[in-house]
């Protein structure tokens, strides 16, 4: 392979992929470095039994294909693991993707000078491009806690996100599950059909709703294709109904058969209901005091119904869990639930201050240092040697989720500062995808083939205060999650997604990109 190109693309997952395909219609040459042995990026790593995705799959499938769109039918309304993976591999063959990746290898490194990025991998190579691009993901940086005695475990443990491709094998087996986040909340109930017993240490509760999952409805599907476009535009790149009345515009007998009938219909668009639900505390309330209903309704024992209700933080500040029968697993005999902090891992299990654990198997389901953890995991250098460690140490600086001042050069899909997770994140990847292809299109055309551009230092200071305000405007602004980095000790507190809205973002890109990418500076 050469060693030299136009583009070097991080990641191969639905980010990379598809902008490979956009670089090379442009023209430009291109390769993909990733870590994994395959195509799919979260899709590859995240094997776990129960995984699933919390966004319907007709809606996590690429739009900008309308052949690829014919030719695939999903099996069910929300796609297990192995056949998202299945997908992104159709794609990948598809659009003949596979020979400018080069796999099982990790970009370590990257420097920029003058003009020029050079990328160091794992294997030791050095390859050089113009424009470097990261489709890192925002949660593949998997969070294993540093608990004491952990190396002296006398079984295995495991963490969601980095998942055996042989799989784990836990029947007859006594297990522990840290973490109930939405990866728990999937992969409890399966390994709860399997385990002699399973014990789930719980350190906040979440409020989950139901998945609803099923087969695909046919008229669903028709109403789905003639409908797909509005996405693009709407708030969180769903096709979901939004309400536009506060949850005190309505009776309560009305707000709570708006809850009921999204509850009953299930997936993503609980918290949509009313427009108010994540702006004030007292809309929000309803809706959690709705689910906390649910949970005492669902758990048969009322004492262990009380220790998995949510309390002290809105519903929705942490990510609004999807599940397919997560609250009936704790009636189980053979399921126990512990809600003190894990104190240390010992030879036979897992401590806490009151007692012993015995697991022979350990699952962490404790997340991920999200957004940011995958790009400060590369030693990346800026101008004059910048490190982006030093430059982001108090937060990341991003002008709109794309560029970063001091990084010529290089884009940042879905980065910090973006929608990105709030959001159906194949249309945000899409929309990130085509305004980059766009952008260098435009360079190249307008500059030269070598052209630089690089976020302003003052556009970026300005994104980043507007990122901070709208969070303020919501209740987001309290999030103690992963959301604003309060989940990975010493991490800087940000909130690091944009509230603003992907249609609002989207306009706004445009709007830039218009005025000659204003508040870019391209030479
Ligand atoms: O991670 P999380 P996740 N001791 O950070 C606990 C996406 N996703 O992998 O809340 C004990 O949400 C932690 O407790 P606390 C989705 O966007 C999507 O579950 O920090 N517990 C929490 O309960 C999601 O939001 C799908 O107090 C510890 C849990 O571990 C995101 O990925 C499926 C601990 C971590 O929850 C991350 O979800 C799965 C410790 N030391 C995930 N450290 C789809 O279906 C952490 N915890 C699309």
């Amino acid at each position: 392979m050469p060693r030299e190109f136009d583009t070097i693309v991080i990641g191969a997952g639905f980010a990379g992929m598809y902008m490979l395909h956009r670089l090379r219609a442009l023209g430009f040459t291109a390769l993909v470095v990733e870590a994994g042995e395959d195509v799919g990026g979260t899709w590859y790593w995240n094997r776990y039994p129960g995984a699933r995705c919390d966004v319907q799959s007709l809606e996590y499938s690429y739009s900008f294909s309308p052949e690829i769109t014919r030719e695939w039918s999903w099996s069910e309304r929300y796609a297990a693991q192995p056949e998202i993976l299945r997908y992104a591999r159709y794609v990948a063959d598809r659009l003949n993707l596979i020979e400018d990746i080069r796999f099982g290898t990790r970009v370590t490194a990257a420097g920029y000078d003058d003009g020029r990025w050079t990328v160091t991998t794992d294997d030791g190579d050095v390859l050089r491009a113009t424009y470097l691009i990261t489709a890192v993901g925002c949660l593949s940086a998997a969070n294993v806690p540093g608990l004491p005695g952990l190396d002296t475990f006398d079984g295995h443990w495991h963490h969601t996100g980095r998942w055996p491709h042989e799989g784990v094998d836990f029947t007859g087996k006594r297990v522990a599950v840290v973490g109930t986040g939405s990866s728990g909340i999937q992969v409890i109930p399966a390994i709860a059909e399997q385990a002699a017993h399973l014990t789930v240490f719980q350190r906040t509760p979440s409020f989950s709703t139901p998945a609803v999952n099923g087969p695909l409805d046919p008229a669903q599907e028709r109403w789905f294709h003639d409908n797909r476009g509005r996405a693009r535009t709407s708030p969180g790149g769903f096709l979901i109904e939004y309400g536009d009345r506060s949850a005190f515009d309505v009776s309560p007998q009305e707000r709570q058969a708006e809850f009921e009938r999204r509850w009953t219909q299930g997936g993503v668009g609980f918290l949509a209901g009313f427009y108010d639900l994540l702006l004030t505390e007292e809309a929000n309330q309803l809706a959690a005091d709705f689910v906390r209903d649910k949970i005492r309704a669902l758990v048969t024992d009322p004492a262990t119904a009380e220790r998995l209700i949510p309390t002290g933080y809105p519903i929705g500040l942490k990510r609004l869990c999807l599940d397919t029968g997560y609250y009936p697993t704790y009636n189980r005999p053979n399921v126990t639930l512990v809600d003190l902090p894990v104190t240390e891992v010992v030879p036979t299990g897992i401590r806490t201050a009151e007692a012993a654990h015995e697991a022979e198997v350990i699952v962490f389901a404790t997340g991920y240092d999200a957004i940011t953890g995958a790009l400060l995991a590369m030693d990346i250098r800026g101008r004059d040697g910048l490190s982006l460690r030093d430059a982001w140490a108090a937060g990341p600086g991003s002008y709109l989720g794309l560029m970063s001042a001091g990084f010529p050069n290089l884009f940042t899909i879905t980065g910090p500062g973006s929608p990105s997770v709030l959001t159906n994140m194949i249309v945000s990847i899409e929309q990130h995808v085509e305004w980059i292809a766009a952008c260098l299109g435009d360079l190249r055309r307008d500059l030269g083939p070598r052209a630089v551009i690089e976020a302003g230092a003052g556009a970026e200071a300005a994104w980043m205060e507007h990122v901070r305000e709208m969070a303020e405007f919501t209740l987001y602004a309290k999030s103690e999650s992963w959301y604003s980095g309060a989940n990975i000790p010493g991490k800087p507190r940000v909130f690091l997604p944009y509230v603003g809205g992907l249609g609002n973002y989207r306009a706004k890109c445009d709007d830039v990109a218009a005025r000659g990418y204003e508040g870019f500076i391209r030479t």
